[in-house]
């Protein structure tokens, strides 16, 4: 056979209309889907990460296969497997007769640079395409960011809705008035609020066998692998998104910043591993969602919110993500270099709200948007936690994370290590704020009131000594200028009292276990378990005594 192409095809490009397959013929080309350890274990990815992509890879593979495609699949264990995903094309070039590789290109900058050679190393063309499954072309954007001071994602958005024609009047204003209801969507929960409960897919052959499969082989990654409700195909992805739209949605904007103790979903999506996958389509889920509106099922201010989250902020990081890397990942604006502290991983701390998020994420390989910013990325920031170390923690833990969604959230919004680059102030708040989104407190052995003293909440004094110490980076952001006042305003004493407060707090955490997971290399079986058992309770003595 000549004048064929083997298409290439990553985890997170499940989507039958990718660029890499437009003009595929399909009695001639190759499609190429692999199961390799690079990517498997680049970071440590999450169990369940690794289970889904492995058995929603798997299912597509089917998809294909039914729509008349010739599909190459290879198995993690497959013998003869490489482990990478050049090692694999260059494996099927032996084999197979193609004059070209084609390729949508991928979502992180580091497997962008290793394709960038694929061609002198292949000696043979290879094609990489646009990903146009995002809404905002790369060109598109640098035109948007080109001369302005500021990147904003306030003004991305409008025109990105103007763009797409979503929640407009006929005369091309926003809908009710306003771009944003974002000050309609703070509300904490009423104790007598009820959370609807979520449908049940039950897994198949397929997804049995992936997980028997992620058990045995990635044993010391991180995170509880069952029970494992993810969809794995394109139907069930679709059917939890009918059911979002329908039972969720309504109330998603009034509680979208709300956190309770041992409800991890809330009215909140959780369609983002599906979106990044390529298992569901943003620009439809947004039509659907405006749909809702205007058959009067759902209130404006929830569809707006969705919108924008998908819309706008979506797009917007990626865009930020292509403008900024290769060198944005490298920026430490707030030269923070405290390591990752173990409870990261092992969520055995005394701060309430710590430890259910880190519980939940461990459980899920899923938090909340208020949970990654407010509170694991809150104190990652009030702490001076070396964003590196942070970034790969998040990129390792959530089932929806690559490095050009997640690293600027981490890096630009959660962090500020990028200096204002991405949002116009750091997200630094005290327990206060996480006291009025939250029950968290209710149950913390520490006193959310209390600032000094050996009660007090970490967060507190940890936010004023942030603002401390950062005051001549921060100091004339004007958004912070109401908390610099009440810095300034506050009694010598007092400011001393906070500053040994806070420095105590650092030094413990300093002292507490810090590394990244898991603790040493290659830890199997039940040694491993005896191990981490060793190091967890170490870890939570001292944590005990002193966070
Ligand atoms: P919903 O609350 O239901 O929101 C709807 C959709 O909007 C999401 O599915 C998602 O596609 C999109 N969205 C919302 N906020 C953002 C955002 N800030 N950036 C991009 N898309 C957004 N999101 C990821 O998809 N992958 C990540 O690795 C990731 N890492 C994050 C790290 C930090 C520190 C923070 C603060 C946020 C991160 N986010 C990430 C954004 C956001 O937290 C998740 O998209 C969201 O929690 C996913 O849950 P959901 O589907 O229930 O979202
Ligand atoms: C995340 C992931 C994992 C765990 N495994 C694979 C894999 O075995 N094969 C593959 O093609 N992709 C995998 N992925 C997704 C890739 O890491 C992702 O495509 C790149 O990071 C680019 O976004
Ligand atoms: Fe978190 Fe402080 Fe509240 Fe405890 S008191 S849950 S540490 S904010």
């Amino acid at each position: 056979m000549t004048g064929s192409t083997l298409r290439l095809l990553l985890g997170d490009q499940l989507t039958p209309a990718i660029s890499s397959l437009r003009d595929c013929e399909p009695g001639k080309d190759t499609v190429l889907l692999a199961e390799v350890m690079a990517e498997a274990t680049y970071v440590r990815h999450h169990k369940k990460k690794i289970a889904f992509l492995f058995s929603a890879m798997r299912h597509f593979a089917d998809e294909l296969r039914q729509a008349g495609h010739r599909v190459v699949y290879v198995r993690l264990e497959e013998s003869g497997n490489t482990g990478s995903l050049f090692g694999e094309v260059a494996r099927q070039l032996g084999s197979l007769q193609v004059d070209r590789v084609v390729i949508t290109e991928p979502g992180e900058w580091r497997l962008r640079e290793d394709m960038a050679e694929w061609q002198t190393r292949l000696a043979l063309p290879v094609e990489i395409r646009e990903d146009d499954r995002f809404l905002c072309r790369h060109a598109d954007f640098r035109a948007w960011a080109e001369g302005r001071k500021e990147l904003r994602m306030e003004f991305f958005y409008r025109d990105m809705r103007r763009r797409y024609g979503l929640l407009l009047d006929a005369a091309g204003d926003p809908e009710g008035g306003r771009w944003n209801f974002d000050s309609d969507n703070r509300h904490p929960l009423d104790a007598d609020t009820t959370i609807p409960p979520r449908p049940a897919l039950p897994c198949d052959d397929t997804t049995r066998e992936v997980l028997e499969l992620v058990d045995r082989v990635f044993a010391g990654h991180f995170g509880d692998l069952e029970p494992f409700d993810f969809a794995v195909t394109r139907h069930d992805a679709e059917t939890l998104a009918r059911w979002f739209l329908r039972h969720a949605l309504p109330r998603f904007g009034d509680y979208q910043d709300a956190m309770r103790q041992g409800e991890p979903y809330l009215f909140h999506s959780l369609l983002s591993p599906y979106i990044n996958c390529g298992l569901l389509d943003p620009l439809r889920l947004c039509r659907d969602a405006e749909a809702e509106w205007r058959a009067g099922r759902a209130p404006l201010n929830a569809v707006e919110g969705f919108i924008r989250q998908i819309l706008g902020w979506r797009e917007y990081i990626r865009g930020v993500y292509w403008l900024e890397m290769p060198r944005y990942a490298d920026t430490n604006a707030l030269a923070a270099h405290r390591p990752l502290p173990w409870f990261y991983w092992s969520g055995e701390t005394a701060m309430n709200c710590i430890a259910q998020v880190v519980g939940e994420t461990r459980r899920n390989a899923y938090a909340h948007h208020i949970q990654r910013l407010m509170v694991t990325g809150n104190f990652a920031l009030l702490a001076g936690i070396a964003p590196a170390e942070v970034e790969a923690w998040y990129l390792a833990v959530y089932a929806d994370a690559y490095d050009w969604v997640e690293l600027p959230n981490t890096h630009g919004m959660a962090l500020f290590a990028d200096g204002g680059r991405l949002a116009s102030k750091p997200y630094a708040a005290s327990g206060k704020y996480i006291h009025r989104m939250s029950d968290y407190c209710d149950h913390c052995r520490y006193d959310v009131k209390q600032t000094v003293g050996s009660t007090a909440c970490p967060f507190n004094a940890l936010y004023w000594d942030f603002l401390a110490r950062n005051e001549s980076r921060l100091g004339r952001n004007p958004r912070l200028a109401m908390p610099y006042r009440n810095l300034a305003r506050m009694p010598p004493d007092q400011r001393r009292a906070i500053a040994e407060q806070a420095a105590q707090t650092l030094a413990a955490l300093d002292q507490t276990d810090s590394t990244a997971w898991p603790s040493e290399p290659a830890l199997q079986g039940p040694d491993r378990k005896k191990r981490g058992r060793k190091v967890s309770s170490r870890a939570a003595q001292r944590q005990a005594k002193l966070l």
